[in-house]
């Protein structure tokens, strides 16, 4: 079994627009000058970094902005141009959230566990329903289809619907799970929910705690994972206060190796029990108090949002972003976990700061998918990434893309004229076929 990661390609309309409450940086840049070309082209560098690393890489494209069937569905009419130019006139911020190029950041595309984990012996992948931000509630339509488009084999694959229901079922896709698994023992999902629709004593003090506890175990139910392998752990509301928003801003695991902050979950103590019993030991786990990274650092500069990647000769090689080296507390930690004894042997920062100033680290614009040789020769889109296809990718974005959005651009229909064009081409690049709705006749 390999794991690959997919990246979220950025898409055109990649903007700042403060859509996100409780994600600090999004908040912070809301209404800022974006570049949505130097955004995909850092994307595409990350995925050439990560790849020649040895790693498995694939793509996942953008989804088309702004989303039509939606304005169209809150009642605006004529032609697609008529529809944005009269969201544009009468709710520009609705066009904004309908503009937003969110699905960049797959770590929230879906929940996913290898066909080795689950009772049925088929890889299973749901996808993520976002119900917490209206931004990004609308992708999981796009998401199941392209999912489905590239995971097609149901004999292998299960690619369920996202989880029904409104906020009681919110589900935010891997951001919030965690596969761990040391050798000759079955794997173990950690889930981290924030809030539990139904039970007691949960309150929701300055930002919102966007999973559920009932969501989690829906995921676990669908994808037959045996309750003796999975561990439910809730969020610390204080971690969410301050600014992490998905359990993958201040918690990294990888194999049998967990990074965190102390205030990633409530009760870490007995969450490590449980994570240890049914780990067999094995879990080598380095823990940062406030008092040596703040939380506040922490969400500024995403050490924990960083790559963890096993590498051939077995040890482990994290990709930061750069932000993390440039502040000196964090920079200090990931040194002390390098001189540790870890399997970590490497550090790697790397510029993705168009992502980052919406709050989007490297884990962000990756969802982990393990397959088995045959699972992977059972694909036939081409998204697994090489020189060829990162090389046209490139010369794609450098043919679509503009290199200056500002938030009044979100109304030209040229932008959205663009993006078609850019999205059709992607599709054949890719060999998708017609996922996107503009592409059903
Ligand atoms: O959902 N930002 C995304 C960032 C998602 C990061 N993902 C993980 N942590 N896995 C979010 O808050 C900002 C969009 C804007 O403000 O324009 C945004 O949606």
């Amino acid at each position: 079994m390999r794991e690959y990661n997919f990246d979220g390609l950025v898409g055109p309309t990649h903007n700042y627009a403060g859509l996100s409450p409780g994600n600090l940086a999004s908040m912070r840049h809301g209404g800022r000058v974006s570049n949505p070309k130097a955004a995909a082209l850092q994307g595409l560098a990350k995925m050439r970094y990560v790849a020649s690393l040895g790693a498995g890489q694939a793509a996942l494209p953008p989804h088309p902005r702004p989303h039509l069937p939606t304005l169209r569905a809150l009642g605006f009419r004529g032609s697609d141009e008529q529809v944005i130019a009269s969201a544009a006139a009468q709710d520009f911020h609705l066009l904004r959230l309908c503009s937003s190029a969110a699905a960049m950041w797959t770590a929230n595309a879906a929940t996913v566990a290898p066909s080795a984990d689950s009772a049925d012996g088929r890889l299973h992948l749901t996808p993520a329903n976002l119900q917490a931000m209206f931004h990004r509630a609308l992708e999981a339509d796009t998401t199941t289809r392209v999912l489905r488009a590239i995971f097609a084999d149901e004999s292998r694959f299960a690619v369920h619907d996202p989880l029904p229901g409104g906020g009681q079922f919110a589900d935010e896709g891997a951001a919030n799970h965690t596969r761990l698994s040391v050798p000759g023992f079955p794997a173990v999902h950690l889930f981290a929910w924030g809030r539990s629709a139904f039970g007691e004593g949960t309150t929701v003090d300055r930002f919102p705690a966007r999973q559920t506890l009932e969501a989690s175990r829906a995921l676990a139910r669908l994808h037959g994972l045996p309750e003796e392998r999975c561990v439910f752990a809730q969020q610390h509301q204080e971690g969410i206060d301050r600014g992490a928003f998905h359990t993958d801003v201040l918690a990294v695991g990888n194999d049998g190796f967990l990074m965190l902050h102390e205030l990633a979950f409530k009760n870490w103590p007995d969450v490590q029990r449980e994570l240890r019993a049914k780990l067999a030991g094995s879990l080598t786990v380095e823990l940062v108090s406030d008092a040596e990274l703040p939380v506040d650092d922490a969400v500024k500069s995403y050490p924990f949002n960083s790559q963890v990647l096993t590498l051939a000769n077995g040890s482990m090689a994290i990709v930061a972003p750069v932000e993390a080296r440039e502040n000196a507390r964090t920079k200090a930690f990931l040194d002390r976990v390098l001189a540790g004894s870890n399997p970590v042997g490497a550090v790697h920062y790397l510029d993705v700061r168009e992502s980052m100033d919406n709050g989007g680290g490297p884990a962000c614009l990756r969802l982990r998918v393990w397959l088995e040789p045959e699972e992977r020769e059972a694909i036939d889109a081409r998204v697994f990434v090489d020189d060829a296809l990162l090389s046209e990718l490139e010369a794609w974005v450098g043919r679509h893309y503009r290199d200056r959005l500002a938030p009044a651009d979100l109304a030209d229909p040229a932008l959205w004229r663009e993006g078609m064009t850019a999205l059709d081409e992607l599709t054949s690049l890719l060999r998708l076929g017609s996922v996107f709705d503009f592409q059903q006749g």
